[in-house]
């Protein structure tokens, strides 16, 4: 391609979560092209043009006005305050400062560095792989945090039940197994495309459209369970059934009661593979509390007449069947129950470790599960030890703010909160991802020091006192891999960088420097000198293979080289189906266990020993009459780049798209297109309505990522003008066991906008003085 003055444009090689690409400036435009292999490409990638230059981009470090006058301290004026230019030695030196006060004083215990967050693709920049390693080399240690917010119950209960968690997700049912074998896919909470078009690391062949299409081409059925008609793509054309959200378990408990009660379910591999299934069945026949879970018992709860759930059991039988449970079912109050309740399902079904069918827990869900893995090690750079050794689950970030000191229940332990002074962010956004972002705010206000880097002026950046701009992905080099993508990326640097932003790495090293460790930090390596170190070990791997193995120069210089991969072997559920003592599972018992003694040993009644029908705390009611499910967006993913094109377009009358059903909207006196205010007591937002038969009725849909914009900063409980759905939803763990997020579910009250519409201000720059 040519610009104006017929030179020539060179395209070149680089990598998102969302999908591998080149890019070039043509005229000072972004240009921006999907890998010409994907089959697939995801719009997502539209999001770069408009962003790279965007008033939104943090051009400067920043200051807090507050805390340069006034010093460390808690501070409620957080989110509230202007802003101080600085230069980038003065604010380094300040930090410094600060960061030798706070470990002078306090330990490395007195500085919390979780810092959650998905930030860039390459391996390199990693921003949550340089903020650990920064805080293990060159500070003594930080409180870290454990697990994820995408798959928090998940990740802690299945090693006691299935596994390996990460085996679980990774190396099990593939696509390409849907798509030769399975005869009925049922999908809890369903797979839908926006999310499996993403993966950390980057992806560069988006398969799922076409593995659904090849299946039900040759007559696989599709089975939506889920109050959102969009969570499977049409090319699934699947049969839907809208159940009450967060009630899964009891439709599930209702399909293997009728199983049972007609003698379908197998025997013999209960026997076989399993442990602890008389337990359950006392409780599935109703002889431990006198209530049978039958398909009666469950209409009423889950929304969907007995007569289908009764007729969809019958329907599994004797069918190479895959139960799929998304990750969303467990981002909810008693989120380990859909997850163990989905394995006990497949087992009954006895369809565990065959090819195309059991169980694939959330397949779909992100785009490298279901996929072959490399079979060899990419680029990661190592992190060092945290000596400090404490931490918290990831999504309890606001209790221990608020409750230094407080004991909290998490995975059969007794804890306690620390008294944390200083929050250090990198590559993630706690005002997209956590819950109840009024109190997170409160939380924020009490710590001496918040620090960020950022590429942009989220709501995460406003709250900080110090705010230091990162270089976007485009703006550096780096390497994208991904564990089950066979393409490992040159990403190549495509434009300079921002105002006066600077590389996470080169902070962090400058950083270190003033800390008298910038050796242990850099081991004296440059960016580039890193890439070529961290790239040797997939060198050395592939040459050790037989493969071709490029040195550096070379794969730089080719923008990508295609790795070897493992075969598709169904992962330890089929070896275990063929040897269950040879090949035991990881697991107390090496089975499968319906019944976990040590589960049940916790003696934590929100997550009892095997899986049960748990009634949520919060339900609709008076006040807050529907259900608003706060799912992943299809326009970004999560908060990235919501100021981009893409996201931008695909708003109306410049908010947040919630999804509504006729009939409640009707009763509410809305219309399509109108501007709504959600509420119930935690906060409200504002968002324009889509009308859909697509929901189920008493639900509203509202994705989550479009960055908080206070009305009012200066308001306790403001209302977000933009349509952040987390100001509404709850700040409570998933149960005592794995104490996940539960965002995905709230309760709320819709009512029509009737005021003057308030300006969208969250991708102004903030106030500076
Ligand atoms: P992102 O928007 O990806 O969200 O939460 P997460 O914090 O990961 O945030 C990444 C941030 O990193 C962005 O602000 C981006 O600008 C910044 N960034 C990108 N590259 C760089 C870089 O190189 N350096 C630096 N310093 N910064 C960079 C996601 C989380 O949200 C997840 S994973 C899930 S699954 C949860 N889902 C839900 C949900 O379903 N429902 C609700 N209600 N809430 C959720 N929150 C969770």
């Amino acid at each position: 391609m040519s610009n104006e003055t017929g030179s020539k444009i060179e395209f070149r090689p680089h990598s998102s979560h969302w999908g591998v690409f080149s890019a070039a400036i043509r005229d000072g435009e972004l240009l921006v092209r999907p890998h010409p292999a994907d089959p697939d490409p995801n719009d997502l990638l539209q999001n770069f043009p408009a962003a790279l230059r965007h008033p939104a981009r943090v051009a400067q470090p920043m200051v807090r006005r507050g805390w340069l006058e006034r010093g460390p301290g808690p501070d409620s004026r957080r989110g509230r305050d202007e802003f101080v230019p600085m230069a980038w030695d003065a604010v380094l030196d300040l930090l410094g400062q600060e960061l030798r006060r706070i470990r002078e004083r306090y330990g490395p215990g007195g500085v919390f560095g979780g810092s959650y967050g998905w930030s860039s693709a390459g391996r390199f920049h990693h921003a949550q792989s340089q903020i650990h390693r920064f805080l293990n080399t060159a500070f003594g240690g930080y409180v870290a945090s454990v697990n994820s917010y995408s798959s928090g119950a998940a990740s802690v209960i299945v090693p006691y039940i299935l596994g390996n968690y990460e085996e679980l997700t990774k190396h099990n049912v593939t696509w390409e197994q849907v798509a030769a074998h399975s005869d009925v896919v049922l999908a809890f909470g369903g797979m839908a495309l926006k999310n499996a078009m993403v993966a950390g690391g980057g992806i560069s062949e988006h398969v799922e459209r076409g593995a659904m299409q090849a299946a039900r081409d040759r007559g696989c059925d599709f089975i939506l369970v889920g109050p959102l008609r969009s969570d499977l793509p049409e090319e699934a054309g699947a049969e839907w059934i809208a159940n009450i959200p967060g009630t899964d378990t009891a439709l599930m408990l209702a399909l293997v009661h009728t199983l049972v009660v007609a003698g379908l379910h197998d025997r013999e591999f209960l026997d076989r593979y399993t442990v602890g299934w008389p337990n359950f069945e006392r409780y599935l026949l109703g002889k431990a509390d006198g209530q049978p879970k039958d398909a009666d018992w469950a209409a009423p709860i889950t929304g969907v007449s007995a007569e289908t759930i009764r007729n969809l059991a019958r329907r599994l039988h004797g069918r190479r069947v895959l139960v799929t449970v998304a990750h969303a079912l467990q981002r909810a109050e008693h989120g380990e129950q859909p997850v163990w309740m989905g394995a006990v399902l497949a087992a009954t079904l006895g369809q565990i470790g065959l090819p195309g069918g059991g169980y694939g827990y959330a397949l779909g869900a992100i785009g490298y599960y279901g996929r072959r893995a490399n079979a060899v090690p990419g680029p990661t750079l190592p992190q060092g030890r945290n000596r400090h050794g404490n931490f918290i689950p990831v999504a309890r970030i606001a209790d221990m703010l608020l409750n230094p000191g407080a004991e909290y229940r998490y995975n059969g332990q007794t804890r306690t909160y620390p008294e944390i002074r200083l929050v250090y962010w990198a590559g993630g956004n706690p005002f997209h991802h956590h819950q109840d972002l009024n109190r997170l705010r409160q939380a924020f206000a009490r710590v001496d020091t918040l620090v960020v880097h950022e590429l942009a002026w989220t709501a995460t950046a406003r709250h900080a006192d110090i705010v230091l701009p990162a270089t976007m992905t485009l703006e550096r080099e780096d390497i994208g891999y991904s564990s089950h993508d066979p393409l490992m990326v040159a990403m190549h640097r495509i434009a300079e960088p921002y105002g006066e932003a600077r590389d996470d790495y080169d902070i962090f090293a400058a950083l270190a420097r003033r800390l008298g460790s910038e050796e242990a930090f850099t081991e004296g390596r440059s960016s580039r000198e890193w890439l070529r170190h961290l790239y040797a070990r997939t060198e050395q791997a592939l040459r050790e293979q037989g493969c071709p193995a490029p040195d550096f120069e070379a794969f730089w210089a080719a923008g990508s080289l295609r790795l070897p991969q493992a075969p598709d072997d169904g992962g330890p559920w089929r070896a275990f189906r063929e040897d269950p003592d040879a090949n035991p599972l990881p697991t107390p018992s090496g089975r499968i266990e319906i019944f976990s003694e040590t589960v049940a040993g916790f003696g934590d009644a929100s997550c009892p020993g095997h899986p049960a029908w748990l009634p949520p705390e919060e339900v609709p009611g008076p006040g807050a009459p529907l259900h608003l499910v706060a799912n992943q967006p299809a326009t970004r993913l999560h908060s990235q780049l919501d100021f981009g094109d893409h996201s931008s377009a695909a708003k109306r009358r410049g908010r947040e798209v919630a999804a509504m059903h006729p009939v409640d909207a009707a009763a509410r006196g809305i219309a399509d297109g109108d501007v709504i205010r959600l509420f119930n007591v935690r906060g409200a937002c504002l968002a324009t309505v889509r009308l859909t038969a697509g929901i189920r009725p008493g639900v509203v849909q509202l994705p989550t990522g479009a960055w908080y914009d206070p009305e009012d900063p200066q308001d306790d409980r403001p209302l977000c003008v933009h349509g952040n759905p987390n100001v509404l939803t709850r700040d409570a763990g998933t149960s005592a066991l794995a104490q996940g997020c539960t965002g995905q579910l709230t309760v709320v009250e819709a009512e029509r906008f009737a005021g003057n519409l308030p300006p969208i201000r969250a991708f102004e720059p903030p106030l500076t003085s």
